[in-house]
């Protein structure tokens, strides 16, 4: 993940050692010595994290985060701030100016990474997720933000722990922002996890009844828990268990003695991602959704009906199985706009649309091809069967009357239907444009009727036994 990390401190040899330290890793850093500088670099660089130093001359450190977080231009970049003392106080300064993590001087290696990882992990779901909301309100489709059902929930957190002091602890912090579960049995805590829907598993790696690195890789391992952020407590003295654990796929962790406040952001920080996560791939499947329906109707859309055609045709030749292909339009659909305005056209679209799927099989696929012209793709059936399905539609359209405006309108309408069997190897360009022939010679004929066109010939009358009206 290489991202552009903006260092600032006063003192240049701090900045060149975390310069030299990021570099390593192939992060690219841009530096500032001095809040003011900082405040200028970060609104015009939009780097991707800032390691904001606390102590510093004219400007101290909260004063610029402070400044960052009010600007809309720099809010959305995390900040994380390097102080030399561990005091509380200073921590709770931090919290308060907008900081979104802290690290304590001299920096050590693992703690830097982790906390650079876990941020900029959020960063780039929350850009993604802005860039998203941009182009769908842009497309006039859905906004993410604006969909109340999609309101982030109250999230939920599984602490496996049996540390008495650190159980108590966390109920405190936790309990009026988050569900929290509390399960110390390594097992129990496993069904919980595959079942539960949890937004965060926060574990114990100094617990003495079960094997908490053999838990983590579990957790990585299995499909419905491979995206459940892990926040470990470690102790001091358990640094190999932890560089272990990391390595795994553990996403953080908070040294005891615990802290409040470092619990309360790292706690912070997984479950947003998680949650901005989630929200991404549910928005993804609704675009997909609407990117393949027809608003109106529900069915699908001539641009998904032509690219599945292919693939439906590719198969059924391998499986030397017909695919039949039926297109259906109102016939003077136009008389009902303007007799009865649009509105009732679109009931009417609407109704007919229902009876097409009513009348076909789960298998095939129907979609909407045009204003008032429709498609239905009948895989592995042959055209004698595809047949007596259109006539079937053809009658459920004429026989039954249109009941519009809220049942005060009754409209008699009928369909002119062609319909065509694939050929050997035959392209859904070719296949549609058969289909189409046949259904521009049952208007012709007088409309309410049902045209059969064989595979590759010359379009010719329904076989005999199809009554057409
Ligand atoms: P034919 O029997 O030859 O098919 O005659 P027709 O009147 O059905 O066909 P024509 O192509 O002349 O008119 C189709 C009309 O359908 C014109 C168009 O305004 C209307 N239309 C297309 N899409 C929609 C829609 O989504 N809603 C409504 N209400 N009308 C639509
Ligand atoms: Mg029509």
């Amino acid at each position: 993940m290489s991202a552009r990390i903006l260092v600032v401190d006063d003192v240049i040899p701090n900045v060149k050692i975390l310069e030299a330290k990021l570099s390593v890793e192939y992060y690219d850093v841009i530096t500032a010595y001095n809040g003011a500088d900082a405040l200028k670099i970060a609104l015009e660089q939009q780097p991707d994290l800032i390691l904001l130093d606390v102590m510093m001359p004219q400007m101290d450190g909260f004063e610029v985060c402070q400044r960052l977080k009010a600007d809309n231009k720099t809010a959305h970049i995390p900040v994380v701030m390097v102080t030399a003392l561990s005091e509380a106080a200073d921590r709770i300064q931090g919290l308060e100016s907008g900081a979104d993590d802290f690290l304590t001087k001299p920096v050590d290696d693992m703690a830097l990474f982790a906390r650079v990882k876990s941020l900029l992990r959020l960063k780039m779901m929350m850009d993604e997720f802005r860039l998203r909301e941009e182009t769908s309100s842009e497309m006039g489709v859905i906004s993410m933000s604006d969909r109340k059902e999609e309101a982030i929930q109250r999230a939920r957190i599984l602490v496996i722990d049996d540390n008495e002091y650190s159980v108590r602890m966390m109920k405190e912090i936790y309990a009026e922002t988050y569900d929290i579960t509390l399960e110390p049995n390594m097992e129990e805590a496993q069904v919980l996890l595959r079942g539960g829907d949890y937004d965060l598993a926060v574990i114990s790696l100094d617990s003495s009844n079960y094997d908490p690195l053999r838990l983590c890789s579990k957790i990585r391992s299995l499909e419905e828990t491979r995206q459940l952020p892990i926040l470990t407590l470690v102790d001091e003295s358990d640094k190999d268990k932890l560089i272990k654990g990391m390595e795994i796929g553990v996403n953080d962790y908070v040294m005891r003695p615990i802290d409040a406040n470092e619990l309360i952001v790292r706690t912070r920080t997984q479950i947003l991602r998680k949650q901005y996560q989630d929200r991404l791939r549910h928005n993804f499947h609704r675009s997909m959704e609407l990117a393949v329906t027809d608003s109106l109707t529900g069915l699908y859309n001539r641009r998904y009906m032509s690219n599945h055609l292919d693939a439906i045709l590719q198969r059924a030749k391998l499986d030397y199985k017909p695919v039949c292909v039926m297109i259906l339009d109102i016939d003077f659909f136009k008389r009902v706009n303007d007799t009865h305005g649009h509105h009732v056209g679109d009931e009417v679209i609407k109704e007919f649309s229902l009876r097409i799927g009513a009348s076909v099989r789960g298998i095939d696929l129907a979609c909407r091809y045009g204003g008032e012209e429709f498609v239905v793709v009948m895989p592995d059936t042959n055209l004698s069967v595809a047949s007596t399905v259109s006539e079937r539609l053809r009658r459920q359209i004429s026989e039954v009357p249109f009941s519009v405006s809220k049942g005060t309108l009754e409209l008699n309408l009928t369909c002119s239907i062609g319909v065509t069997v694939s050929g050997e190897s035959e392209s859904s360009d070719s296949l549609l444009k058969r289909a189409d022939k046949a259904l521009y010679k049952a208007k012709r004929d007088g409309r309410n009727r049902v045209v059969v066109a064989p595979s590759n010939v010359e379009v010719f009358e329904r076989p005999h036994g199809i009554a057409a009206r």
